[in-house]
């Protein structure tokens, strides 16, 4: 009795593995003839269910079995480029085919423009006109394939970039960063079969399928997506530094090697002196996070002088330099937290 139990207790976590698809294809909202005459109908099949389904598969395989099956999609995005190429290009080729899917739509399903974008457009690029010029050429230039976006920067501004392959704007490997609000695939898959070779004539087409109504839905939540800061901070190259050569040190430290923090204490300090005069992202320009500057390197400066000096009991000088440590592990969170206010 206890042991078919067992066996059922073993044969259900095996399955579980098994059928762990972290990631799935979502569904076209309409069908693939809806986007005709724009976008014909085998090109829709081919793209969703061949191209689009291939970036689940292939992200699935990627993760599977790794820590990375327990990040979220932002997580494997924001840090693209600690990643393995594969989940770079699937979780891209996933997140940017999911967003596309999402603002097309055909002339009759479409709902109008939010006041607040129109009036972001506007303020930003004149008018809807230009904006469409300035997109049609960031996707027009994009050499090979790629993406053009309308995004929201972290300074609350829109702003108009381009990425290569798969590659998008939340990606640490993305010169402008920005949550995508709305994207145009340039890849040949996306246009072949109808445009042939002639890219900018689908690029004046698939305007008429861009349902503007989702585009404010996703400007309105991108105002009050926490990960815009997060992007802000992740663009502030000194801070990223600074952890870099803390991550090296403290977590070795936390196992009980202390050899990486004796030997780059120097550059410890170094880097918390470059972050201290850096120039914090506008969300974090503030007193709070100048204080906790100045304490991180005091911290570090105390840390080097304790690593360098001689010491006649190795276990003691590592428990002190533990405490050290730790302490100017918890001021850069502190720095870390600050800048969310
Ligand atoms: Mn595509």
């Amino acid at each position: 009795m206890k042991n078919s139990f067992l066996l059922i207790c073993a044969f259900t976590l095996f399955m579980g593995s098994a059928q762990a698809q972290v990631y799935s294809l979502p569904n076209l909202p309409f069908a693939f003839s809806a986007y005709e005459p724009f976008i014909d109908a085998q090109t829709m099949e081919i793209h969703h269910d061949k191209h689009h389904a291939a970036y689940v598969n292939n992200l699935n395989k990627a993760i599977t079995g790794t820590s990375m099956e327990n990040s979220s999609m932002t997580n494997l995005l924001m840090y693209a480029s600690f990643r393995p190429a594969a989940v770079r290009n699937n979780a891209g080729g996933h997140y940017n085919h999911t967003l596309f899917w999402e603002i097309l739509a055909p002339t009759n399903a479409q709902k109008p423009i939010s006041d607040a974008l129109q009036t972001a457009i506007t303020n930003q690029f004149k008018s809807l006109d230009s904006l469409k010029t300035l997109m049609n050429a960031a996707a027009a230039t994009r050499f090979g394939s790629g993406w053009a976006w309308l995004m929201l920067s972290p300074d609350g501004k829109l702003a108009v970039v381009s990425t290569a392959n798969q590659d998008n704007p939340i990606m640490d490997v993305s010169k402008d960063r920005g949550i995508p609000i709305l994207g145009i695939d340039v890849w040949e898959h996306a246009y072949y079969l109808k445009y042939q070779n002639k890219r900018a004539d689908y690029l004046g087409a698939i305007w008429n399928l861009i349902n503007w109504g989702v585009v404010s839905d996703k400007y309105a939540a991108a105002l009050n997506d926490p990960l815009l800061m997060e992007l802000e901070k992740d663009n502030w190259l000194a801070l990223k530094d600074f952890h870099k050569v803390m991550a090296q040190t403290f977590h070795p430290a936390e196992e009980n090697n202390f050899e990486p923090l004796r030997t780059r204490s120097g550059e410890l300090y170094a880097k918390a002196i470059l972050l201290k005069n850096s120039t914090p992202p506008a969300s974090a320009n503030n007193p709070k996070v100048q204080d906790a500057l100045s304490r991180l390197e005091q911290q570090c400066f105390s840390i080097h002088q304790l690593a360098q000096k001689p010491s006649k009991n190795e276990a003691d000088k590592n428990a002190k330099l533990f405490e050290q440590i730790t302490k100017a592990h918890d001021i850069f969170h502190e720095v870390e937290g600050l800048c969310h206010d």
